[in-house]
């Protein structure tokens, strides 16, 4: 597990945010300093047995033009280093690689221009990459704290980020934008390697092998196993593996019951979740998918959860 990482080659965004961080430090830390030994100056020279009757002072041109001024200057002079480093982050050069990044409750996927999806985010070292940022839900942010960049996935809209990585290793990814309870655990892997190695890793991609059952791709596709996993453990929502078939004692209307997990009922379940919860899972945290998704998929969903035994 990687928990600090201040590595200060690993892309080309890391110089101009480190600058305008350290300028922006060493201004806060100057003035931190100065007005707190002042205020402690002020306060033993000042105290009442020593200075028992205040000064008044009436203005002073001079004064006011002093601290009028020299903010301005250093807020200028933070303006200027974070303007220089954010420029350089919105000019994409026209030979970057594009990447398509989905953020969804609660995971990112990585989609490659020949159509290879990762889970983690391989990079080839050098090479400019453009990161096409997309939400299929909420706002998540990405954010590589090793490369010094961070941008907003926005549902609807349409963001981007680029950058160079320079050094070879695995960084953490994450999301920088609360969107949930599984926030914390929405994170990925970079993985930067040599271009040749990287071109074999893309290669590696059997779509006619790769490919999810239906049902499995439409349970992703709307974020279903952000709520309900495939392997047994415990989520929001019940898990999916060997739930067909099953008896579970469910709450109607605050009358317990019991049910067989049949057809009917993982039907009933996408179509009005909150008519017969689970018991010991929380009510009204599900919406009803009837008018999301077809019969049709809600069929394929079925199908493909007889198969978790
Ligand atoms: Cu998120």
């Amino acid at each position: 597990m990687i928990y600090l990482q201040i590595f200060s080659g690993a892309s080309n965004m890391v110089e101009g945010v480190d600058r305008s961080f350290m300028v922006i430090f060493s201004i806060s830390l100057f003035f931190l300093m100065g007005i707190t030994a002042t205020m402690i100056y002020f306060i033993v020279r000042y105290r009442k047995t020593r200075n028992p009757k205040a000064t008044q002072i009436d203005g002073s041109n001079t004064l006011e033009i002093i601290w009028t001024v020299v903010p301005l200057i250093l807020v200028m002079v933070m303006f200027f280093y974070g303007y220089r480093g954010y420029v350089i982050m919105r000019e994409v050069p026209e030979d970057a690689m594009n990447i398509k990044v989905n953020g969804y409750m609660w995971d990112w996927d990585f989609e490659y221009e020949n159509g290879k999806v990762s889970k983690d985010l391989y990079l080839p070292i050098n090479k400019p990459v453009k990161l096409n940022l997309y939400s299929l839900d909420v706002i998540h942010s990405l954010y590589i704290p090793a490369f010094r960049v961070k941008e907003d996935a926005v549902p609807g809209k349409e963001n981007y980020m680029w950058f160079t990585a320079q050094l070879e290793g695995e960084y953490e990814v994450l999301c920088a934008e609360y969107c949930g309870l599984r926030h914390s655990y929405m994170e990925a892997k970079a993985v930067v390697i040599p271009q040749e190695k990287f071109d074999t890793w893309l290669a590696d991609y059997h779509p006619e092998l790769n490919k999810d059952p239906r049902g499995l791709e439409i349970l992703k596709a709307n974020a279903c196993t952000g709520c309900h996993s495939l392997d047994g453990s415990k989520l929001v929502g019940p898990s999916f593996k060997g739930i067909f078939g099953i008896q579970r004692i469910v709450l109607v209307a605050g009358k317990e019951k019991t049910v067989t997990v049949d057809e009917d009922y993982l039907l009933k379940s996408i179509k009005e979740p909150n008519a017969e919860v689970v018991k010991d899972y929380p009510a009204n945290v599900m919406q009803s998918y009837s008018k999301v998704l077809t019969n049709e998929d809600m069929g394929e969903i079925v199908t493909y959860i007889k198969t978790l035994k």
